[in-house]
């Protein structure tokens, strides 16, 4: 009921509208003026309007940089933020100059040449210099820009120096493990095959290869048992056996991989990264020194993620299948930040800046920067934790729950999520 009387109210209120328009447009006929004619006063008064709009306008832009200029991100932390934001800065003056010179040649000539019967417009169809002008002057300042931008680009990308820290970071869905050297210095060899609960980077050694073939016999000969002597429905029995089959592909594979790592440990000896993984440091925290060239090598297990570090201003996906890297050097320590932000809790902090899931919003982990003799004394305590297993991941939800008692695999399932991209 109430609907329809705000129906016939709306209805009733565009008539009157309607109405009061038509009275208007009479009213000035009787007048002998034309409903399109407007008065000098009015001419006028709108030009002054465009003038005043004018300190308003800035003033505006003014109150909000003032306002919200300290929501941005603090000062960089690292050698190439500070290079980073010169260039940005160098963008936003040019853009500021143009924004404001333009604008205000807009409102001014707008109010100054109010409509007047005694002037006629300046025509100009063509002027060559006018386009030179206009086409060079634009062209010069991008031509700087990009100069500027490509040189600084080319300064963050060059290779990282042969001495900097090496630390991987790993990411899947939905969290980050970082990996570093240990006592040997080198980060060893990867393979996503030999990925499983206790090697969840999977990490290439004669002993996780060992394991992992190990640890597929026994799924294997569970399956094929489970076959032989339960009785199961005709689809059960066609998925077990691709299950095996596949497992089976795996098995032949991880044999590959093991020829591979023994022919490059007979040629390389010790330089051969299939030997430097065992002693690897895989861990839930991400500590790094200051003032200290550090190279990320940067994985990913399932989609592409971005590691992301905003304080640092740095950024660089995680591609699976292959190892991006980005180099920094950390100038301010966790410390002075929490001094510069006036902030006793401020961490930095490591995103991932690509939508990558359900809970992408949540992949992070705090970074740590310290002076390099406290970073020294965390890694020797890091050398020492045996790797301890993360929490599983939030499993993808399943429309139908998973039969345990015929699936003894489930170490493989990352692996053969990951074969099939
Ligand atoms: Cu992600």
């Amino acid at each position: 009921m109430s609907k329809l009387l705000i129906l016939i109210v709306v209805v009733l209120g565009i008539l009157a509208v309607a109405q009061l328009a038509r009275v208007y447009e009479l009213t000035s006929r009787l007048r002998g003026k034309r409903e399109e004619d407007i008065s000098a006063g009015d001419n006028r008064f709108n030009a002054r309007m465009m003038w005043l709009f004018l300190p308003l306008y800035f003033g505006f832009f003014l109150w909000l940089v003032m306002a919200y200029g300290d929501k941005m991100l603090p000062v960089a932390a690292s050698e190439h933020g500070a290079e980073t934001d010169w260039l940005l800065d160098f963008n936003w003056w040019i853009l500021i100059i143009v924004f404001v010179i333009t604008n205000v040649l807009l409102f001014w000539f707008a109010g100054k040449y109010v409509y007047s019967k005694d002037r006629r417009a300046f025509w100009q169809p063509h002027n060559n210099k006018l386009e030179l002008a206009w086409t060079v002057a634009p062209a010069a300042v991008l031509a700087v820009i990009i100069i500027y931008g490509l040189n600084t680009w080319a300064s963050i990308t060059s290779p990282a120096s042969p001495d900097a820290l090496q630390v991987e970071l790993y990411a899947r869905q939905f969290d980050w493990t970082a990996r570093y050297p240990g006592a040997d210095g080198g980060l060893g060899a990867t393979d996503f095959r030999l990925i499983n609960g206790t090697n969840p980077l999977g990490i290439v050694t004669r002993e996780s290869v060992a394991g992992r073939l190990a640890e597929l016999d026994k799924e294997i000969a569970a399956t094929d048992s489970l076959l032989a002597h339960a009785i199961l429905a005709d689809a059960k029995v066609d998925e077990l056996t691709d299950q095996v089959e596949r497992m089976r592909r795996n098995k032949q594979r991880i044999i590959n991989l093991r020829t591979l790592m023994e022919n490059d440990i007979a040629e390389k000896g010790v330089a051969s990264p299939y030997l430097h993984g065992a002693d690897d440091i895989v861990i839930k925290e991400f500590h790094l020194p200051v003032r200290q060239e550090v190279k990320l090598l940067i994985r990913s297990q399932d989609v592409i993620h971005s590691a992301y570090i905003p304080h640092m201003r740095a950024q660089m996906n995680a591609v699976p299948g292959m190892t991006t890297t980005i180099k920094m050097v950390p100038t301010i320590t966790t410390d002075s930040m929490r001094l510069i932000t006036k902030n006793e809790v401020f961490d930095y902090i490591l995103l991932c800046n690509k939508i990558c899931g359900a809970s992408h919003y949540n992949m992070q982990m705090p970074l740590v920067v310290t002076d390099a003799a406290t970073h020294d004394a965390w890694y020797a305590e890091a050398m020492k934790k045996p790797f301890q297993a993360p929490a599983e991941a939030p499993a993808p939800p399943t429309s139908t729950p998973v039969d345990s008692s015929a699936v003894p695999v489930d170490s493989t399932a990352v692996a053969q999520v990951q074969q099939s991209h």
